[in-house]
């Protein structure tokens, strides 16, 4: 079946980089591109619609929030949604490859693996490394799938998504993804993917110790929960 893709992009803060990543999307290959302004107070919302975006608002504060809100935005006749972060650290041109291994047609998500390729010195930090690590082992233990990321980039066919019944609003969400899409036994497959280091802009999460260690504690506590309490039938 022929795909229609939505791309959503959860934004705080991102206004130095968000309109070159939207400019840089190439043209056609998604029915709407939408940004998620997470109540940030620089110019993200005016430069990405600049850039020609939907701009979506979201006050609450969160990444899976935000990603959550995007998702009530997409079109009805959207049947793929796809994620990437605002920061432009990872690769459009990824994406691009990450499409056309979704229209083969045998995958339910494709994820955008950045450790598969060599990541740009200084792009994952070790504390990443070392996080992704450890949360790809849990879960080949508990499920028996082996991921080798958790990045932002991923694709996922839309009736799947419904049936993965997220709830982390939070760091945790693409973890969750994940976990729920092993204990559903999805057809998952990686994809390297370029990763880089942020060019403009702050990093919230990697780049304190306090948002990798808050970051850290919610994705072990997502692949804890997604393993105590089963998905409702
Ligand atoms: N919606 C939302 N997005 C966030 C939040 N914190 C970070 N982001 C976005 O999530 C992505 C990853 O955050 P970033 O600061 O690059 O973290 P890093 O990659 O670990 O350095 C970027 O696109 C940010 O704009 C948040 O609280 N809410
Ligand atoms: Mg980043």
């Amino acid at each position: 079946m022929r795909q229609t893709y939505a791309l959503i992009i959860p934004a705080l803060n991102e206004a130095e980089s968000i309109g070159m990543l939207v400019r840089q999307i190439p043209r056609g290959i998604f029915a709407q591109v939408i940004v998620v302004d997470n109540g940030s107070q620089d110019q993200t919302a005016v430069v990405s619609t600049a850039a020609g975006a939907q701009v979506v608002s979201e006050p609450r504060r969160g990444y899976g929030q935000a990603c959550w809100t995007g998702i009530q935005h997409v079109q009805d006749s959207v049947t793929a949604i796809a994620f990437m972060d605002a920061d432009f650290a990872d690769d459009p041109e990824d994406l691009v490859k990450m499409l056309q291994r979704f229209d083969e047609d045998k995958w339910d998500m494709v994820l955008g693996s950045r450790v598969m390729r060599n990541p740009e010195p200084g792009s994952l930090t070790s504390l990443q490394r070392f996080g992704n690590w450890l949360s790809t082992r849990l879960i080949a233990m508990i499920w028996h799938v082996r991921f080798t990321d958790l990045g932002p980039m991923r694709v996922v066919r839309r009736d799947s998504l419904a049936l993965l019944d997220l709830r982390d609003r939070t760091f945790g969400w693409t973890v969750e993804m994940q976990a729920r899409a092993a204990q559903l036994r999805l057809r998952v497959c990686e994809v390297p993917a370029h990763y880089h280091r942020r060019v403009h802009g702050r990093s919230k999460i990697s780049g304190t110790v306090l948002g990798s260690f808050r970051a850290g504690v919610r994705i072990l506590w997502t692949i804890l929960r997604c393993c105590i309490l089963p998905l409702r039938p």
